[in-house]
């Protein structure tokens, strides 16, 4: 059949082309809710490789699975496809968020090869320190960000642990987390402003922990962008957008869109690997 030397098409086919990366950044899979996009997930581990995987949190929807659990087999390839990249020395690090808060429990231990941490500084291959966050810790700063700016910087401390004692009362009363993100997306007018307070906050977060960017999810709005002298990166999400930002070897940011399956025809896989922005 082959003539030519060449491989035939078929292998070609079956065989992924696969990036690699220094780090890749993944947030808001929320498996265990029926509206992640598990498959298209999965067909983007299967192209895309780093030394590095951070998850940035609401990796896994602990509130959803309570109400009634949704658990299909997509949802556990993803789980194995990850743990099968720690097998093969990658290191993974989960920075939980408020949907996979359990997790927050659970500090310094390892599932699987897969460490927990609350949050971490990542140092990029050009020597920036990146603080790694979920970014929920600021629901209450973003939704009282003016009051807050008009108090000072007592009010900004006072802020975040009322947040973390108010959704404290909230699981103890067994009552979902109050979600900033849909809050704001049903004050349609204040989306806007709510995202700029959302950048607000975790650009001064960065600045706090003496790091040159921070890297977030929580709000399902990806980007990569700078403010002043912070670089600013949410990765997104699962659910909508299909977003993952991976950080390539001379530690430049990509944000990549996966929302077509690789090899189908409009989801050429160079196609899919188009990045949607850059450094
Ligand atoms: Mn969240």
């Amino acid at each position: 059949m082959v003539s030519n030397g060449q491989e035939p098409l078929k292998e070609l086919h079956a065989r992924p082309f696969v990036r690699h990366f220094r780090t890749l950044f993944l947030s808001d899979v929320h498996l265990g809710s029926k509206s992640a996009q598990a498959d298209l997930l999965v067909d983007f581990l299967k192209c895309h490789d780093a030394e590095k995987i951070y998850l940035v949190g609401d990796i896994v929807d602990g509130w959803r699975l309570r109400r009634s659990w949704h658990w299909p087999s997509a949802h556990n390839d993803v789980v194995q496809r990850l743990l099968s990249k720690a097998r093969k020395g990658s290191e993974i690090i989960y920075v939980p968020g408020n949907h996979d808060e359990f997790m927050r429990e659970f500090p310094g231990e390892h599932f699987g090869g897969i460490e927990v941490r609350l949050q971490d500084v990542h140092e990029t291959a050009d020597g920036r320190r990146m603080l790694i966050i979920h970014g929920d810790e600021f629901d209450v700063v973003v939704r009282n960000a003016r009051i807050i700016a008009y108090l000072g910087d007592w009010a900004y401390d006072m802020a975040i642990a009322i947040n973390h004692i108010f959704n404290r009362i909230r699981t103890w009363l067994g009552f979902p987390y109050w979600s900033l993100s849909s809050w704001a997306k049903l004050k349609v007018k204040n989306a806007v402003n709510f995202i700029g307070a959302f950048e607000d906050a975790l650009v001064s977060e960065a600045k706090r922990h003496n790091c040159e960017g921070v890297v977030c999810g929580h709000i399902h709005h990806a980007i990569i962008g700078t403010r002043g002298a912070i670089t600013y990166v949410n990765t997104g999400d699962w659910v909508e957008s299909c977003t993952a930002v991976v950080e390539r070897h001379d530690g430049t940011f990509e944000l990549i869109r996966w929302t077509v399956m690789a090899g189908t025809e409009i989801g050429d896989v160079l196609q899919g690997a188009q990045p949607i922005a850059a450094e």
